[in-house]
């Protein structure tokens, strides 16, 4: 029989066993952060001095948040917490918005992370058989490197051709027959829109599963390509100041992230209160690491927005799971006074099947009005040069979007192709009205 985990002992263990083996790992995370200068004070001054402080999961309230800006203020070395001749790797963010947040490992928490990735990837489905190609970003970003180690541990073939290069992703899928991707959604959708261009069709590929993540994506999205490429697709969550990926992946239920909790301590809170909310409830996802020492973080507001999705998962894995990434705290716009998330847009243009696989949303000010513009690409088959078909559907599309979220947007249609792709994650939002609206 095929094991479905890579760990049982750990995957299904009982919640008192699991809550127990959190608290002693909190408290060698709290033992390292009390080796830097930034947690020496901050657990000072609530009176943590030694781990031993800690006499229960609950008391991880006392630590106060840790946000970005504390990450950057850190850089470069204010948040190492282990020798600097124990380090052996560092990534960091992407640090288009300032400065970097730099996150250090020693081999002991790189083989714990490669542990958890060939969890998840396992948890996907994934067998040791499988030819693994990883369409994600090699270098600095986790995407690549991450998922890279634990799918070689997990002995599947992997062929490390990183992002881009879509000719190439097409040529290495059929000559060595690819069964699973891992990319992002964006990537995907990208990758279908340009098979027939470079002469493939799908049965050039053996491809089985997309594993897709590192931007939020809908679950009209998730659906999207799985009938495009006729795969399964799976969800993985993660951020590098966490790792990279791994902190949370769908198994093969789909019904929900797994957060691995032995590896992880989550809280969700109301985002403006910062009380912790009931299950189900949408809030800011809130993590401490338990399984790394070089660069321990506590209590770390991620400005994910997710719920904890009540109730036992049928897989059998006790770890709880989270919905899918609803958006971020600080990607909501403001519409002329109108909350508006991205997602909200990109679930119902999805859910129309003449919608192709791009979209943009952009933001102008027009005098003091804001104007929300929603630019969408149109299947090939669909796009058309009667206006009046076109007027027709723009109306449907205004309609939808509407009903949603109260506001009327302009709706452009663009032919497939036009809309700028990214090689990384994706780009769906152009505010083009400074400051934050
Ligand atoms: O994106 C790590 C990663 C790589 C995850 C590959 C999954 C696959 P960062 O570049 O630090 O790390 O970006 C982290 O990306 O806080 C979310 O806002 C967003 N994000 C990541 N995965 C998802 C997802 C990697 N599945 C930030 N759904 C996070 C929605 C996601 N948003």
């Amino acid at each position: 029989m095929i094991d479905l985990y890579h760990d049982r002992e750990v995957e299904t263990m009982d919640r008192e066993a699991l809550r127990a083996l959190q608290l002693l790992r909190l408290k060698k995370t709290v033992s390292s952060a009390l080796k830097t200068p930034f947690y020496k004070n901050r657990l000072k001054d609530v009176g943590i001095k030694s781990a031993e402080d800690l006499k229960n999961l609950t008391d991880i309230k006392k630590i106060p948040f840790t946000t970005k800006d504390d990450l950057r203020e850190a850089y470069p070395f204010g948040l190492m917490a282990s020798d600097r001749d124990e380090v052996v790797r560092m990534h960091a963010s992407s640090g288009t918005t300032g400065t970097p947040t730099v996150i250090y490992q020693t081999q002991g928490d790189l083989d714990r992370w490669t542990d958890l990735t060939t969890r998840s990837l396992v948890s996907a489905g994934c067998r040791k058989e499988d030819i693994f190609q990883n369409m994600m970003t090699y270098g600095l970003f986790t995407g690549g490197i991450g998922l890279h180690y634990g799918a070689e541990n997990l002995g599947m073939l992997v062929i490390p051709v990183s992002s881009g290069n879509t000719k190439r992703q097409f040529q290495l899928m059929k000559d060595f027959g690819t069964t699973v991707v891992h990319a992002t959604p964006s990537y995907m959708l990208y990758l279908h829109s340009k098979m027939e261009e470079y002469g493939y069709t799908l049965s050039d590929f053996r491809l089985k599963k997309a594993l897709v993540g590192a931007e939020p994506h809908s679950e009209e999205i998730r659906e999207k390509i799985e009938t495009l490429f006729g795969i399964d697709a799976y969800n993985s969550y993660g951020l590098s100041e966490m790792n990279g990926p791994s902190v949370a992946f769908e198994c093969e239920k789909k019904a929900g992230m797994h957060l691995w909790e032995d590896s992880y301590l989550m809280e969700v809170v109301d985002e403006n209160t910062l009380e912790e909310i009931p299950d189900g409830e949408t809030g800011e996802l809130v993590l401490s690491i338990l399984i790394r020492t070089a660069t321990p973080i506590l209590r770390y507001r991620t400005r994910d927005l997710t719920s904890i999705i009540p109730g036992k998962c049928s897989c059998g894995r006790i770890s709880r799971r989270i919905s899918r990434i609803k958006g971020r705290t600080d990607d909501m716009l403001i519409i002329n006074g109108v909350n508006v998330f991205p997602s909200q847009i990109e679930e119902v243009i999805m859910k129309m099947p003449e919608i192709g696989t791009n979209y943009r949303i952009v933001v102008k000010k027009e005098g003091i009005l804001d104007r929300l513009i929603v630019q969408t690409e149109v299947g090939a088959s669909i796009f058309s040069d009667d206006a009046r078909d076109m007027n027709k559907l723009q109306k449907r599309i205004i309609d939808n979007l509407r009903a949603s979220i109260t506001i009327s947007p302009t709706v452009e249609l663009h032919e497939p192709g036009v809309l700028p792709v990214q090689e990384g994650k994706a780009i769906r939002v152009v505010d083009e009205r400074g400051g934050n609206g």
